[in-house]
C-alpha cells in the first residue's frame, strides 16, 4: 500500500491553518508533530523534508514533491479535496477566498513572527513586542469590520480556507494579550469555526502535544 502523505508540523504554529484545511477536506494524511523547542525542525530528518527548517510541510510520498508556505499548502489540500468545498471554484470568490489567505500570511509574519522571535528583528525585545501587539491590533479591526453582516469571512455560504486563516491569526491574541471581546465578531467567528467537527478534532489532536 502507498504511504499516505504526510503534514509536518508543530502544534499552535502557523501549521494549524494546514492541519485544520486537512481535517475539514477529510484527508487521509499523517499528521506529525515536531517540537520547536526542542529544535526539531533543526535536526537532519526534517531539513531533508524542508531544507527551510520551518513547519508546515507537506510531503507528498518518500522521496516526493513537499509543499511548503502556508497558501500553497492550503490549496493544494482544497484543490485535491473539492467536496469539501473549502476553495470556490469561480474565479472572483476563489480569489476573494485565497485574498483572505494571503492577508493572514501577510500578518502572521508581520506580527506575529516579530512577538515570537523579537531577536531576529530587534535588540529591543520588548519594543518589538509592543510594536507586535498593536500590528495585530490593527490587523483584528479590519477583520471585524469586513465581518459585518458576514457569517464567513469571504462572504460565501459556507467556512472556506479563508475562515481556517482567520482562526489561526485570531487565535494569537492569547499569548500576545489582546481581548478578543474588543472584536464581537471576530470573537463570535473564531466560535463558529471552532465548532467545525473537522476543527475540534484537529484542535484536540493538538492540545494532546502538550
Ligand atoms: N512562510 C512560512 C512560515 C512558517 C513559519 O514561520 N513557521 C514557524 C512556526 S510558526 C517555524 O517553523 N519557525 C521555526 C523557525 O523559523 O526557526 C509558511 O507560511 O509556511
Amino acid at each position: 500500500m502507498a504511504s499516505r502523505p504526510v503534514l509536518w508540523t508543530s502544534a499552535f504554529t502557523s501549521g494549524l491553518t494546514a492541519h485544520l484545511a486537512a481535517a475539514e477536506a477529510g484527508a487521509d494524511y499523517e499528521i506529525r508533530f515536531i517540537s520547536l523547542r526542542k529544535g526539531e525542525h533543526q535536526g537532519a530528518e526534517f531539513r531533508a523534508v524542508n531544507p527551510k527548517a520551518q513547519v508546515p510541510a507537506l510531503q507528498l510520498g518518500p522521496g516526493g514533491r513537499v509543499i511548503t508556505e502556508v497558501p500553497a499548502i492550503v490549496t493544494y489540500i482544497a484543490r485535491t479535496h473539492p467536496a469539501a468545498g473549502l476553495l470556490p471554484d469561480e474565479p472572483e470568490e476563489q480569489a476573494g477566498t485565497l485574498e483572505w489567505v494571503a492577508w493572514v500570511h501577510w500578518w502572521t509574519a508581520s506580527a506575529l513572527q516579530p512577538f515570537f522571535a523579537p531577536r531576529r528583528f530587534h535588540p529591543d525585545e520588548a519594543g518589538v513586542k509592543q510594536a507586535a501587539t498593536a500590528r495585530l491590533r490593527e490587523a483584528y479591526a479590519h477583520a471585524e469590520a469586513s465581518l459585518e453582516g458576514k457569517e464567513w469571512i469571504a462572504g460565501g455560504p459556507q467556512r472556506t480556507l479563508a475562515d481556517l486563516a482567520l482562526f489561526f491569526l485570531a487565535s494569537a491574541h492569547r499569548p500576545l494579550g489582546v481581548a478578543l471581546g474588543e472584536f464581537p465578531r471576530l470573537a463570535a467567528h473564531q466560535a463558529r469555526v471552532a465548532a467545525l467537527p473537522g476543527v475540534q478534532a484537529a484542535l484536540r489532536r493538538e492540545r494532546e502535544q502538550g
